[in-house]
């Protein structure tokens, strides 16, 4: 019988064998699967554990707080504060960054998360995730802040997200290609499924919210409405659409068959880049998607070479399938 592979043998394979994390960020990865196991449990109980509905609260960014956005979040803190391995965390739903208590152990790694992304989806039993990213300081840095936290999404060292839709998966980069685990409820283990993960170069599926269209900028309009033309088209082939409305399970749909996913700038907040956050949502997905060999841009920038200037900045974002990234950055540059 093949023996199954669980989360912590990955992780110790990877330390171990190709050298590329060290044992707190081993632990960092365990604790936050840990974590998303609960919060797959709470999300799995629904009205029976009286987590649906509204908080009454607002996040930083003015959104309605969900019940399950803030039961996430804590359940994210105090799993992660006390392990010796952090330094500081920051997440979708504080207003600033949360420095580990003096009276634990500070390590060197930052960790961001979107606890509950797809939080309009929750109370409709539709697919929701968790999102996260790592990123490293100098060791023994006497004072974390939020300046500490911006930096290029390429100098992430570990970056993933949950997804918890009729099966729990954790998606996971540690820099050297892309691993699925699967929850297997019995054990409460996470159980590698897919070792090396790969998007197809080719696909013909886009994934945007159409009812932005009129506010679009036109390179992303010329991109949906030659997909759109079908065979009679430039494209010369039918394209399909899908669009669920969590980050998490589009973009999973993505990586495991191909497609582009967009949440591109528009109009209607010229100023705003975009709806989605950098650090917390734009990195970690762009990480994941180029180490499955696909592409994630701006319009006209790698999103991993963003320098950032504020922890909740927004972005532009779209990724997925290289050839279909490649031809959206050549609409975006100047004739
Ligand atoms: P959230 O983190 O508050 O859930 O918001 C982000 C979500 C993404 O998951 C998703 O891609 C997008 O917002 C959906 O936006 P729209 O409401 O335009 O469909
Ligand atoms: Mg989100």
């Amino acid at each position: 019988m093949s023996q199954s592979i669980h989360l912590t043998r990955y992780l110790v394979e990877q330390e171990r064998e190709h050298g590329v994390i060290t044992p707190h960020l081993r632990l960092l990865v365990e604790v936050v699967a840990r974590a998303c196991k609960r919060i797959s449990i709470a999300v799995n109980k629904g009205a029976l554990g009286g987590v649906l509905g509204a908080a009454g609260t607002e996040n930083v960014q003015g959104e309605a707080q969900k019940k399950l956005d803030v039961i996430a979040n804590e359940v994210l803190l105090e799993a992660n504060e006390w392990g010796g391995h952090l330094a500081a965390m920051a997440s979708e739903e504080m207003d600033t960054v949360f420095p580990v208590s003096e009276n634990y152990p500070r390590g060197e790694y930052l960790l961001l998360f979107d606890p509950l992304d797809g939080s309009s989806n929750i109370d409709v039993d539709v697919t929701i995730g968790t999102i996260f990213s790592v990123l490293q300081i100098p060791p023994g840095t006497a004072e974390v802040s939020e300046h500490h936290f911006l930096q290029p999404g390429r100098q992430q060292v570990a970056a993933g997200y949950c997804v918890y839709g009729p099966q729990t998966q954790l998606v996971l980069t540690v820099g050297r290609g892309v691993a699925v685990f699967t929850l297997d409820r019995e054990q409460g283990t996470f159980v590698l499924t897919e070792r090396d993960l790969q998007i197809p170069a080719r696909t013909s599926e886009f994934s945007i919210n159409m009812s932005n269209l009129r506010h679009w900028a036109p390179p992303v309009r010329r991109y949906i409405d030659e997909c759109l033309q079908g065979k009679d088209g430039p494209r010369g082939r039918d394209f399909n659409m899908r669009w669920v409305g969590s980050m998490v399970a589009d973009v999973h749909r993505i990586l495991m068959r191909g497609g582009v996913f967009l949440y591109p700038w528009d109009k209607r907040d010229p100023n705003k880049p975009g709806k989605l956050r950098l650090l917390y949502e734009a990195n970690p997905m762009s990480l994941l998607i180029e180490q499955a060999g696909g592409a994630a841009i701006d319009g006209t920038q790698r999103i991993l070479d963003i320098v950032p200037t504020a922890l909740h900045q927004r972005c532009s974002v779209m990724l997925g399938s290289r050839e279909e990234i490649e031809l959206l950055q050549s609409y975006h540059q100047p004739a």
